[in-house]
């Protein structure tokens, strides 16, 4: 979608750190530097929001939301992962491309997710 912030991710037009990539899913920093790790997760093909998905591009998403989220506690030193997903501006959900937030967390973090 041509005015959509994650797909011109997606597309290369605008930059990302990124974490994890296979032909259904892209994972990158959150652009907010105040959690370490803060990753989001998003299918390459456009959906607002897990209202408007299907499940097998959900599942492909959670695939890649799992393989994250056991690499940092694997290999990263984190003990544990909050998920978070908004679907919906009363929700809070602020860019308009279903994604899962995955917020990496150890011991006495100080993180109130
Ligand atoms: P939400 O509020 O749940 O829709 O989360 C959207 C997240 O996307 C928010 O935590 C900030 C992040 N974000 C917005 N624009 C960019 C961007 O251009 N690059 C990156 N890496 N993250 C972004």
């Amino acid at each position: 979608m041509k005015e959509c912030i994650f797909c011109k991710i997606i597309n290369g037009e605008l930059p990302c750190y990124k974490i994890f990539e296979n032909d259904h899913t892209l994972a990158f920093l959150d652009i907010g530097k105040e959690v370490d790790g803060h990753t989001i997760v998003i299918p390459k093909t456009h959906m607002v929001n897990i209202l408007d998905c299907g499940d097998e591009t959900l599942g492909h998403v959670m695939s890649a939301v799992k393989r994250i989220s056991n690499h940092y506690v694997d290999h990263c030193g984190y003990t544990g992962v909050n998920l978070l997903n908004a679907s919906g501006t009363d929700a809070e959900q602020s860019v308009p491309h279903l994604h899962f937030h995955i917020i990496p967390r150890k011991n006495d973090d100080g993180i109130h997710a």
